[in-house]
């Protein structure tokens, strides 16, 4: 497998494959399958039950540009579509310990950014050529909300962010995107520690 080049980095150029979400020049391709996501979805047991599936939930492929200080890292995050008791496929979602901005661009598929800065979230509907901004101290997490294809997106990343996963499994996420009919909706955690101020906000897009 390809790994982070090592600074310095000449200038060179990325070609991102919009159907794949392969990138070139390669660098570490990441995979997260649902035995991958202990403790995220809010039924336990559902997830118990399908956790040996080997299902992919989704991929993330690294350009080359290391996580290191001064760089600025880029990925193409696809999250295939799929739910476990309702609760949308999702990543794992994180905090920057070094607590910095990131962009993300949609690129294909309908998603969403949730947001949360361990009080209240926030919600950004994701596609094609919607850029979402995570301001510093805002934990991310992405959502795949559309009803059959992949969402795919384009981050990119202060090199020394860094990935705090233990903040969101001790603060949650303010809310969950669950499925309603042919949309979703947005359901603030109801019990301990899934407590927030949040709202409950249905959300859909047109044609989904
Ligand atoms: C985006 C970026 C990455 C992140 C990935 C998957 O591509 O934010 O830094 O690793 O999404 O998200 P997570 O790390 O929360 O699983
Ligand atoms: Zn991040």
């Amino acid at each position: 497998m390809a790994d982070f080049a090592v600074p310095p980095i000449r200038p060179f150029g990325i070609a991102f494959e919009a159907s794949t979400g392969a990138v070139t020049r390669a660098g570490p391709v990441l995979t997260r399958k649902l035995a991958d996501l202990e403790g995220l979805f809010q039924d336990g047991d559902a997830w118990q039950a399908v956790r040996t599936s080997d299902e992919v939930v989704y991929t993330v492929h690294s350009s080359p540009v290391p996580e290191v200080p001064r760089e600025l890292p880029q990925s193409i995050t696809t999250i295939y579509p799929g739910d476990v008791a309702g609760e949308f496929y999702m990543t794992k979602g994180h905090q920057h310990p070094d607590p910095q901005g990131e962009i993300y661009l949609g690129i294909t598929g309908l998603g969403g950014l949730l947001l949360f800065d361990g009080s209240e979230y926030e919600w950004i509907d994701m596609a094609p050529g919607t850029s979402g901004y995570i301001p510093p101290h805002w934990a991310h997490r992405s959502v795949n909300v559309g009803s059959a294809e992949p969402y795919r997106f384009l981050a990119v990343y202060p090199g020394s962010a860094g990935h705090d996963y233990q903040w969101v499994l001790d603060h949650g996420m303010g809310a969950r995107a669950k499925r309603l009919g042919d949309a979703f909706e947005l359901v603030p955690f109801g019990r301990a520690p899934e407590r927030s101020v949040g709202r409950a906000v249905t959300c859909g897009f047109a044609g989904m």
